[in-house]
């Protein structure tokens, strides 16, 4: 184990199952020395989760809805008596209708867009504000996003323009956090197979074609994305925020 986060707690929203990004992200803050803290959005994950934390040693796991005020609300009254000092965020949430994901983009309904985008999106803001009183320290907030957010990609549709708001939130929200020393970045994943990827048609289309264009001539692992979380949430990051990295086997660099 080495300790790039020793003495730091982490709190990550987003774990569904092992093959989550947050998993690796989680696995690799305790690989480094950092308390980690867990959310589950529902009962629906309540026994998993708990395995999980098993698992990973985690200090603390809990149910946070980031569609329920009440359970943004309660985040520091269950974290604050064990854990008044809260140092890193990961946001690594995100959610569409399916019917959304498949049909034209053109036909996305308003509820859908709505929800896409308060759930995959306005979330990252709900949860810096609820958590910012636990971050007396500074710190760093960091979220999931994907290259659908700059460029067409099909069947993506209303999860590219939900990860296009959260991109710029989180330019705007390490603006309003930067002086209070609370840095505010994205990760820009390559497609992984996780749960969340099974609802974009023809997944393993997209996973072939990255991987034959690709720089790198692969796609890229949690593993790589959890070490660029560490990163992040370590003192060798402090200068960096309001960006979004790509950890994409540099695929986003490529033309035709
Ligand atoms: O290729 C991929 N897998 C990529 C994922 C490439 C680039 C980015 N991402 C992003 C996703 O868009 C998401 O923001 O990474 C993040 C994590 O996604 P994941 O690890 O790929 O997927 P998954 O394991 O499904 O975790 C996402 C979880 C949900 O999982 P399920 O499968 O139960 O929908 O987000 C959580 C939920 O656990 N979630 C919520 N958590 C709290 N409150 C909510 C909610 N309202 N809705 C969804």
């Amino acid at each position: 184990m080495s300790s790039l986060l020793q003495g730091k707690t982490a709190l990550v929203l987003g774990i569904a199952n092992k093959w989550s990004i947050a998993y690796a992200i989680a696995e690799a803050f305790r690989r480094e020395g950092a308390t980690v803290i867990l959310t589950y959005q529902g009962e629906r994950l309540q026994r998993s989760l708990e395995d999980i934390g098993q698992t990973l040693g985690a200090a603390k796991v809990f149910q946070c809805d980031v569609s329920k005020d009440d359970d943004l609300a309660n985040l520091v009254n269950t974290l604050g008596p064990e854990f008044p000092k809260i140092d890193i965020v990961v946001h690594s949430i995100a959610f569409a209708n399916g019917e959304d994901l498949s049909r034209p983009f053109v036909q996305t309904s308003r509820d859908g867009f709505k929800l896409a985008l308060e759930v995959s999106a306005w979330s990252l803001v709900g949860v810096a504000n609820a958590v910012r009183p636990l971050m007396t320290d500074g710190g760093s907030i960091m979220t999931l996003t994907y290259l659908g957010a700059q460029r067409v990609l099909e069947n993506y549709n209303v999860m590219g323009v939900a990860k296009a708001a959260l991109e710029s939130a989180t330019r705007y929200l390490a603006g309003d956090l930067g002086a209070a020393n609370i840095r505010v970045n994205a990760i820009s994943a390559g497609p992984i197979k996780t749960a969340a990827a099974r609802g974009i048609k023809d997944f393993s289309k997209i996973l072939d074609a990255v991987a034959a264009k690709a720089p790198l001539r692969r796609n890229c692992t949690t593993a790589e994305v959890a070490d660029t979380a560490v990163f992040l949430a370590s003192d060798l990051g402090r200068g960096v925020t309001g960006n979004t990295i790509f950890v994409d086997a540099g695929y986003q660099i490529m033309g035709l």
